[in-house]
């Protein structure tokens, strides 16, 4: 059936009857696919060892609690659960999230709104709307997740990119880049960081780093978009308080998501900041599709009610730390001198650099043609310019398929060595 159809659709394809380019908006026209969902669709249906996707992996979704809660929402919370919502979200859930991020992060929330949003791909999008004028000047990691890039690109911003060490953001360079800037009477408006277990470079950055951009913040007058969907899956070492907990000026937005603490599909996420601009992309939300989804916020607030949240990290820690040192032993063992990657302590992904002049792109066919796929890392890249870099998930397959899959990756990239 799905394949009839699959095959329907494609002969419609073939068959343009309409010049159809010609219909689309300039904005339209400049839009471009995210390299990383064109991806998925590709390696989902063979049996390539994928550790390109960002998934999480299904195992980790709370099904016993969710088929206790799922009854009780639809008896008890019926008619708000499936009625339009306000477009800020659903009340009880915006509550819990506060109590959550004061007693978790120790985020003082007096002075603090809180948005729910149709996933953090949503805050950032709205984020884009309310706060880029084309040609304002947005500071990115380098590398930094690329559909952030996505969405900030739609609103024509200039990007700089800062480059990442193992203590995240070169805070220090930054500085001299708004120095730079300054004598050239430019100012930054945005800077987007991805502080804890970056997407895709893993590192983390430092609490003396995170206290140093907010001072930065606060010279040289520029907001923060702190993006923290990792900040609980940490295996290993101290935990670090969020950039927002020493915000005193209201210039850090927060987004957190349910996305990799609870399950994806139920698209429900947040932003917290400063009431004024949490009020703006309120507005802007409206026009796009009036509230999120309700019934997964009353889900999702009967889940941290119930203080489930609180169990269920240690169980999405448990399953995902023996996966990470099973990746990081299989890349000591298989990889060849002069290839180099993170060491994260937690998060998803493992971030790896090969010597220069390999083009991770041009190698993709060929590591597929070996049965295994990565993300090539040039995507991840504002600029695009840096060619040797590849991006490796270890959430998603499982342990043998992790160690074979690096095992193939090693033999591409041993060849392309040679070559
Ligand atoms: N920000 C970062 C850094 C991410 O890695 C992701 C998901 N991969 C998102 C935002 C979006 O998450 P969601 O929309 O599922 O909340
Ligand atoms: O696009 C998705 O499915 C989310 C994954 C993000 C990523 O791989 O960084």
């Amino acid at each position: 059936m799905e394949e009839k159809l699959a095959k329907k659709m494609e002969e419609k394809l073939e068959a343009p009857t309409l010049n159809y380019e010609a219909y689309f908006s300039e904005k339209a026209l400049g839009m471009k696919a995210s390299e990383i969902r064109e991806l998925l669709k590709l390696v989902e249906s063979s049996d390539i060892i994928s550790l390109a996707g960002g998934l999480p992996n299904p195992e980790t979704f709370p099904y016993d609690v969710l088929e206790e809660i799922l009854p009780r929402v639809i008896a008890e919370h019926g008619a708000q659960a499936l009625q339009y919502g306000t477009t800020k979200g659903y009340t009880p859930l915006r509550l819990e999230i506060a109590e959550l991020l004061r007693r978790r992060y120790g985020i003082p929330i007096s002075k603090v709104d809180i948005m729910i949003t149709s996933g953090s791909q949503q805050g950032l999008d709205l984020i884009g709307r309310v706060f880029i004028n084309p040609g304002d000047i947005v500071v990115v990691e380098a590398p930094t997740y690329l559909a952030a890039l996505q969405s900030f690109g739609y609103y024509d911003p200039k990007f700089v990119q800062i480059p990442l060490d193992d203590e995240g953001m070169r805070v220090d360079l930054l500085e001299e880049k708004l120095r730079a800037l300054k004598a050239e009477g430019k100012k930054v408006k945005l800077v987007y960081t991805i502080p804890t277990f970056q997407n895709p470079g893993g590192v983390t950055m430092s609490k003396e780093r995170r206290k140093r951009l907010l001072e930065l913040a606060s010279e040289y007058d520029f907001i923060i978009i702190e993006d923290g969907p990792y900040n609980e899956l940490r295996y290993r070492g101290e935990e670090i308080p969020p950039i927002k907990r020493w915000d005193a000026e209201g210039r850090v937005l927060y987004l957190g998501t349910f996305s990799k603490i609870l399950a994806p599909g139920l698209r429900v996420a947040w932003v917290a900041g400063e009431p004024h601009f949490i009020r703006k992309l309120e507005i802007a939300k409206q026009g796009i599709d009036l509230c999120t989804n309700v019934l997964g916020q009353v889900i999702a607030a009967e889940f941290l009610k119930g203080g489930h949240l609180e169990r269920h990290i240690p169980r999405i820690r448990a399953f995902y730390k023996p996966k990470l040192e099973t990746m990081l032993e299989a890349l000591d063992k298989y990889m060849p001198e002069g290839v180099r990657w993170t060491k994260p302590e937690g998060g998803m992904f493992v971030w790896m650099t090969l010597p220069e002049g390999i083009d991770t792109k041009a190698m993709f066919e060929k590591a597929v043609s070996k049965g295994v796929a990565y993300v090539p890392g040039e995507a991840f890249f504002a600029d695009r310019s840096v060619k040797n870099t590849l991006r490796l998930n270890f959430t998603y397959v499982e342990d043998e398929k992790i160690v074979e899959g690096i095992r193939r990756l090693a033999e591409v990239i041993k060849e392309e060595m040679k070559a």
